[in-house]
């Protein structure tokens, strides 16, 4: 470590400045430059009292050198033929003196000598003034001379504060997370973290997912403390399922997850993200009319269906009328009189393969009424015969 600059200018008396000399009683005593003797170089301060009192000199050191919490040691040569004290003082801003172990007596010496160091810590939390000073006070009560030279005054650095560290984890549900961590006063962190810090109380201010949790903490030299927060897990997002149905609406399905639970088209609903299965019924009767699933919207064909929630979705099942069984051709049949004429086969053909169903479905309405209506119409029912006769010759041919 290199030797701390002496805080004392002109130590020695070589030059004729800095020092502040004052004589509490002038007319008792003096104090002069020394030409003629010296501990080094060529000067020394000399203190002559008749019958001892107050004097000294003064040496100021600026208070932006003297850093809070540091030391000041002093000392200097003497060689005195009566008993006196050095001290060390600094100045709080109203006028109060700080001191600390701040005086030592010299003994009498009639050779030159260093004196005892003196200690002054400089304290914390005071608005002290612009200085420390160090003096030479006479407190001796007979005449004395006092021979002075090569002061010496230091700063010593405050000790660097103990430290611990300090250890921060959050989980939820046991698994780690990364939570943010205020220490109060220091700065935020993200968890896991372990810091160093002065040993000393701390509070740590942690948040998660818009929970947040204050502990205090105290950090103890040479050790680790460690913080754990546990939070709780946030709810599943939910999402917005829609099942609906065409053709029809009010159409029962059930939701299957864990549990079962039974709606009706059109459902709309708020669930918790996960895997849902959807059932729809193979066939709904509304009225006298029976409907069929046919197909979900995205093409599927299964009337069981495994939605994956982890957006809002609208899935639709398309539903149609579902066509009785086809009983015999009403109008033919009653043309006929028989069920088993043979161009009712070729017409039952005609109607399979060739009609729409959309039309085939008119008929199927329509059909017994009209049948009904020829059967009991012997020149109608002849008409119609004529006709479909020429109709299934057509087809034949076509064929
Ligand atoms: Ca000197």
């Amino acid at each position: 470590m290199a030797t701390p600059e002496n805080l004392i200018l002109n130590p020695g008396f070589e030059e004729d400045r800095y020092w502040i000399l004052y004589n509490q009683f002038p007319d008792l005593g003096s104090i002069l430059i020394d030409p003629t003797d010296a501990n080094s170089g060529i000067r020394c301060l000399k203190m002559e009292f008749l019958e001892g009192g107050r004097g000294g000199i003064n040496q100021y050191v600026a208070k932006d050198r003297l850093v809070e919490g540091a030391t000041i040691q002093a000392r200097c040569a003497y060689k005195s033929d009566a008993g006196f004290y050095l001290t060390v003082y600094t100045w709080t801003i109203d006028g109060q003196i700080v001191k600390t172990d701040h005086r030592v007596f010299c003994p009498a010496s009639a050779d030159w000598i260093l004196s005892k160091w003196l200690t002054l810590t400089v304290p914390s939390g005071v608005d002290w003034q612009n200085f420390a000073s160090f003096q030479v006070v006479t407190g001796a009560s007979g005449p004395a001379i006092i021979k002075v030279d090569d002061f010496e005054m230091y700063l010593v650095p405050a000790p660097p504060p103990e430290t611990g560290t300090l250890t921060a984890t959050a989980t939820i549900n046991g698994t780690p997370v990364s939570a943010s961590v205020e220490v109060v006063d220091v700065r935020t962190y993200t968890t896991p973290f372990t810091i160093e810090l002065p040993v000393g109380n701390y509070t740590l201010n942690a948040s998660y997912n818009n929970q947040t949790q204050t502990v205090a903490a105290e950090v103890v030299s040479g050790q680790d403390t460690h913080v754990q927060f546990t939070f709780t897990a946030p709810p599943p997002p939910s999402y917005i399922l829609s099942v609906g149905t065409t053709t029809i609406s009010g159409v029962p399905f059930t939701i299957q997850e864990g549990t079962e639970v039974s709606y009706a088209t059109p459902w709309s609903g708020s669930l918790e993200e996960g895997i849902y299965q959807i059932a729809m019924p193979d066939t709904v009767t509304d009225g006298e009319e029976t409907y069929k699933f046919v197909s979900w919207e995205d093409g599927s064909t299964s009337r069981v269906r495994n939605v994956d929630l982890t957006t809002d979705i609208a899935i639709t099942a398309t539903y149609e009328v579902a066509l009785p069984p086809k009983p015999l051709c009403f109008i033919a049949t009653a043309a006929y009189g028989s069920p088993f004429a043979s161009e009712l086969n070729v017409l039952r053909q005609f109607r399979d393969q060739c009609l729409p169903d959309r039309i085939v479905h008119v008929y199927y309405k329509a059909g017994p009424y009209l049948a009904e209506f020829i059967k009991s119409r012997k020149a109608i029912k002849r008409y119609v015969r004529t006709a479909l006769n020429l109709f299934v010759k057509m087809i034949k041919c076509q064929q």
